[in-house]
């Protein structure tokens, strides 16, 4: 198994068309695989279980300590890394913006497999524990398979590093805990966990929470709780070794963008990310002005 892709899917045979407009297998098909037991011919898991939404305290909105609305009209490269790998792209464009005049468009091509397209941003040591984040997103309509929007982890994101990711699966969001580059004491693998609904075909305000001690994520959509799920990885099997806290380390890296894991044939048009207004912070930082449904 080629290990930049250690997650592989089992795909159902059966083919529906969903609201998305995307053929999409009408069973379910596996949120990832197993990093060490993932087979290609393993037989289909469960449906995913959607754990009840749990209250969840959100403190005053303060000031954000990042902002970037992508109105200098480019990704700068003194504040982002670009990881591509193509066909997949990530430009600054203006056909599509939540605000101002330009925004983040991520291009993940009709046909093509396990490409990705992300931006990376260095976290700032303040944040790099807890941090909330925000940024207006806009989903042309993804496969139902593992998708990959953001993370918060270490250096090294998408390939071998660990990290808090916000991603997708089946409509759902897709919060899960991935480990790529392991320790003896926390080994390779992840915890994927599926809650709320990915907002389709329209600019929504994503706000995020990612937390290290413990590890959780938590999601707002348009200022309401959609995602509150804890993490605990039980492939740690170290008695000194926490299961719920500190399984990153430190948030070096913030990363936005696109990838899936679905197979080309599950992609029969462009998949297009957009985003814009992106902010993170020790506290919420809170919604713009609404963005009027696109044309
Ligand atoms: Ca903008």
């Amino acid at each position: 198994m080629h290990p930049s892709y250690p997650r592989l899917f089992a795909l159902g045979l059966g083919m529906a068309l969903t609201a998305t407009g995307f053929a999409q297998t009408a069973a379910p098909a596996a949120a990832s695989g197993s990093a060490t037991g993932g087979r290609a011919n393993r037989p289909p898991p469960a449906p995913p279980v959607i754990p009840a939404l749990q209250p969840w305290d959100r403190p005053a909105e303060g000031p954000a300590l990042f902002t970037e609305d992508f109105e200098s009209g480019a990704i700068s490269d003194k504040i982002w890394s670009v990881i591509v790998n193509p066909p997949a792209t990530a430009t600054v464009q203006s056909d599509l913006v939540a605000h101002g005049k330009y925004a983040l468009k991520i291009t993940y091509p009709a046909g093509s497999t396990r490409d990705y397209a992300f931006i990376a941003m260095t976290v700032p040591d303040a944040l790099k524990n807890h941090f909330y984040g925000r940024a207006y997103m806009y989903i042309s309509g993804v496969p139902d398979p593992h998708s990959v929007f953001m993370s918060a982890g270490t250096t090294g994101f998408p390939t071998r590093a660990n990290w808090l990711e916000i991603g997708g699966y089946t409509g759902h969001f897709q919060p899960s805990l991935q480990i790529t580059n392991p320790t003896t004491d926390i080994p390779r693998g992840e915890v994927p966990a599926f809650q709320g609904t990915l907002p389709i075909g329209r600019w929504f305000c994503l706000e995020f929470e990612f937390i290290d001690q413990p590890d959780r994520i938590a999601i707002w959509v348009d200022g309401k709780l959609d995602v509150n799920i804890p993490f605990t990885y039980n492939k740690i099997t170290n008695p000194d070794v926490k299961k719920d806290s500190g399984l990153i380390g430190a948030f070096s890296e913030f990363a936005l963008g696109y990838r899936t894991f679905a197979q080309g044939a599950l992609i029969p048009k462009d998949i297009n990310i957009y985003y814009d207004d992106i902010a993170i912070g020790d506290k919420p930082i809170g919604q713009l002005t609404p963005v009027p449904a696109a044309k």
